[in-house]
């Protein structure tokens, strides 16, 4: 089992992480939290070295009491299980607990939407569109039902999607996978049943005395994989977009630049978007303001962060700052007045610089709580105080401005303009069509797509990967998407404007222009990755041909959460080539084929890679996209 992987190399602390980015703003922050000596992840990384390399080698088993073992090539654990078991169990743990994460936002949101349906929030569903594409997907009868109606019974469906324990067919699985990938799946025995049951396999199949075969293994990390998507992603993405509608492109500017040192700084910063999308309701009231021209601000600002940030810039184009890896030097700036927090990538470092400067920090998701935080929790389960929370978190947020010392703030003076709010429709309208852009892609304008996203890493320098990757894309003549960490990272780098096209190839620079996009689409937070998935299905059901057979790749460049897994798995079993950015030892950072004994890329028509390198990943990517455009013989002498 070719799953040996082990980190790339190992930058330690701020000097370094700052020395190899190529981020203006972040390395004058690296400098400046040195000067203060504040400790960041960075520290706490450099710290860690040497990491264990049986650890990193995914040859570490901990999964009972009677370790931990170290499971080499040719060595067994106590209990008798092979490294090639060991290396495939650890993949589908994590898997499994990336997949809990994602169950975790999507009953959080998918419960919100129930109770706007029913009334019982305060949230008005602006997301028609989406309910009734939802509708006809379904099978709803519509006639005579309101948009409230429709909404509760799609919520209802969903909330079954993700916690069913039987075998049955998953609603979104059915409603949006391409009819010859079921069928792949079902033949392949990978159909999965619901997010909840597969943590349950994936939790079970791992433990002492459980599944000792590593195709086993691996096949439930595909299962898991494609439950990731079909249960939970899309029921996240869906289910925001009814509750808050479908994004449309709109301009705006991000960076660690958009604070501003006279305003009430507030940042938000998670995954789920319900608190906060109330809270800038709050913030952005009358009474609030006036709260904070009261405490002598001049305005408040709202900054994004992680996923959360990507949510509300998706949506209403609110700024985003910056993402998982920079959340403590956004703090750092000593500008910031509080942080509202709900699930999933905050850290606890946050509070050791918040206490540095601070900063007040508000948790509100009940499984999320950081020692000495305010915690105002949302329950979807009791959203009847939404409102009267949401007010306490903004009267909480601008209080901190009276507290704040203005004086020592840092704040590099970095602004990034950006064009966002990359829905699958606006893309599809920004094309003229799902035909136009197939046309596009046949004629040889736009050679493929690839989509970068995921986490970001400590392992390589700050920012690094994903901008030189979607450099070196863009000059191939591929057009890319992005979501999550990777996403924030090519905002900041300016690479999601239209003026950005003069970075790409002479035909993809001319497709761009003319249909007025930006070269690099920043299509939303992680859950959103469904909407480059949607694209790549209907382009290739427009071709006739299988998603396997059509020029599209994924690179997970920095990957960190567990999250991160599954995202690469369920869109190699599309027949999407990804590429992760794990460093396989004596390779140097050069691509290696993982689960190539288990026969992944026969059976679902691509392969998944692991190569650290950002140029081998972009040179990978650019031979894929250009051997499936040879075989398909779609303008192969354009260039
Ligand atoms: Fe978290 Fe979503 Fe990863 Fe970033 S990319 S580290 S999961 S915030 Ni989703």
């Amino acid at each position: 089992m070719s799953v040996k992987i082990a980190a790339g190399p190992q930058p330690a602390g701020k000097g370094r992480a700052a020395a190899g980015t190529q981020d203006h703003a972040a390395r004058e922050l690296f400098s400046h939290l040195e000067a203060e000596r504040k400790e960041t992840l960075f520290d706490r990384h450099a710290a860690q070295q040497p990491q264990c390399k049986f650890g990193l080698g995914s040859a570490c088993c901990s999964m009972c009491f009677w370790g931990p073992c170290r499971v080499a090539a040719g060595k067994k654990g106590v209990c008798g299980r092979d490294a090639g078991a060991v290396a495939a169990a650890n993949a589908l743990r994590g898997l499994g607990a990336g997949l809990a994460c994602q169950l975790a936002h999507a009953r959080e949101v998918v419960l919100t939407a129930l109770a706007a349906a029913e009334g019982r929030c305060e949230i008005r569903l602006t997301g028609e569109a989406r309910i009734l594409d939802l509708a006809r997907r379904l099978n709803l009868e519509i006639e005579g039902k309101t948009t409230e109606r429709l909404a509760e019974e799609i919520a209802l469906e969903l909330l079954d999607g993700l916690g069913k324990l039987t075998e049955w067919p998953l609603p979104l699985l059915q409603a949006y996978a391409p009819a010859e990938r079921i069928e792949t799946w079902e033949r392949l025995g990978l159909l999965p049943r619901s997010a909840s049951l597969e943590v349950v396999e994936a939790l079970h199949r791992t433990s002492l005395g459980g599944c000792s075969d590593s195709g086993a293994l691996v096949d439930e990390a595909l299962r898991a994989s494609l439950a990731y998507l079909y249960s939970a992603l899309f029921a996240s993405s869906v289910s925001t977009e009814m509750l808050y509608g479908i994004p449309e492109p709109r301009a705006t500017e991000v960076n660690f630049g958009v604070l501003k040192r006279d305003h009430v700084n507030v940042l938000v910063h998670g995954h789920s978007p319900v608190m906060v999308e109330k809270v800038l309701e709050k913030l952005r009231s009358r009474k609030i303001r006036q709260l904070a021209r009261k405490a002598g601000a001049k305005g408040i600002v709202v900054g994004g962060m992680c996923c959360t940030g990507h949510s509300l810039l998706a949506e209403y184009g609110v700024p985003t700052v910056t993402n998982v890896l920079g959340q403590e030097l956004a703090l750092g700036t000593g500008a910031v007045d509080a942080v509202v927090v709900d699930m999933q990538c905050v850290l606890p470092g946050l509070k050791i610089v918040a206490d540095c400067v601070g900063t007040e920090i508000i948790t509100t998701c009940s499984s999320n709580r950081i020692p000495g935080a305010t915690h105002i929790p949302f329950d979807p389960e009791k959203p009847g105080t939404l409102d009267r929370d949401a007010d306490l978190v903004a009267r909480k947020a601008v209080e901190g401005f009276a507290k704040r010392d203005r004086s020592k703030a840092f704040i590099p003076g970095a602004v990034s303009q950006a064009l966002t709010g990359w829905s699958y429709e606006a893309i599809i309208a920004a094309s003229g069509g799902v035909e136009p852009l197939l046309e596009r892609l046949k004629d040889g304008s736009i050679r493929g797509i690839a989509t970068i996203v995921g986490c970001s890493s400590p392992k390589a320098p700050y920012g690094l990967r994903p901008v030189a990757i979607a450099r070196s894309l863009l000059e191939r003549g591929i057009l890319v998407t992005t979501t999550g960490c990777a996403a924030h990272t090519l905002l900041n780098a300016g690479l999601c404007t239209r003026e950005a096209a003069h970075l790409a190839d002479t035909h993809l620079r001319q497709a761009c222009e003319e249909l007025a996009i930006p070269p690099v689409l920043a299509v939303g937070g992680c859950i959103d990755n469904v909407r480059t998935l949607r694209l790549f299905t209907d382009l290739a059901e427009a071709a006739g041909a299988s998603v396997s057979e059509l020029p599209f790749a994924l690179a997970c460049p920095e990957p960190g959460n567990e999250k991160a897994t599954g995202i690469g798995l369920a869109f190699t079993c599309h027949g999407v080539p990804a590429v992760i950015g794990l460093h396989v030892p004596g390779k140097a950072g050069e691509p290696v084929e993982l689960f190539e004994e288990y026969g992944l890329r026969e059976k679902v028509g691509a392969a998944l890679y692991a190569a650290a390198d950002p140029q081998a990943t972009a040179a990978l990517i650019a031979d894929l996209v250009e051997s499936r455009r040879e075989a398909l013989v779609w303008s192969p002498a354009k260039r």
